[in-house]
């Protein structure tokens, strides 16, 4: 390859980040990670997710720390039959200017195989992988969500 074509490969990978929304324009609020009693294997992360740029963003993948757990996903929450149930979530997508809430009975990020038991205020670090590849990692904290029934903003 010439240094010509390189160097023009990547200038225009350069015009391509910068004309997609990038993860810097999201903002995650309200992060927190459900406690659950030693027994539990799984748990779901919730947090406030607003775009606030001119641009819809796409969240593709969720990753935890492996010595968290093994998986992290986004769940949604569903009605058949009466019965709630989850489904996983191939894309989630945030309209520009817009926010998606990651809450109980609602979307949710499934954390799944978890390798010790979970604390109260612990901080676990999650991360988010947008369509074009770029990545915005946050911190939620554990936290006993039993007494939140009249949890207002
Ligand atoms: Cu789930």
């Amino acid at each position: 390859m010439t240094s010509t074509i390189k160097a023009t490969l990547v200038g225009l990978a350069c015009w391509l980040c910068m004309a997609s929304a990038s993860a810097g324009e999201l903002e995650i609020t309200h992060a927190t990670v459900r406690l659950v009693p030693p027994v539990a294997s799984a748990t779901a992360a919730y947090a406030t997710l607003s775009n606030r740029s001119a641009q819809a963003l796409e969240i593709r993948q969720v990753t935890v720390n492996p010595a968290i757990a093994d998986s992290a996903a986004i769940h949604d929450m569903q009605m058949h039959d009466g019965m709630m149930s989850m489904k996983a979530l191939a894309v989630l997508n945030i309209p520009a200017g817009d926010q998606v809430q990651l809450q109980p009975g609602g979307k949710h990020i499934m954390l799944e195989g978890l390798k010790h038991p979970l604390k109260a205020g612990q901080t676990i670090e999650l991360t988010l992988i947008f369509n074009d590849g770029s990545r915005q990692s946050f911190t939620a904290v554990v936290t006993d969500m039993r007494h939140q029934a009249h949890h207002h903003h």
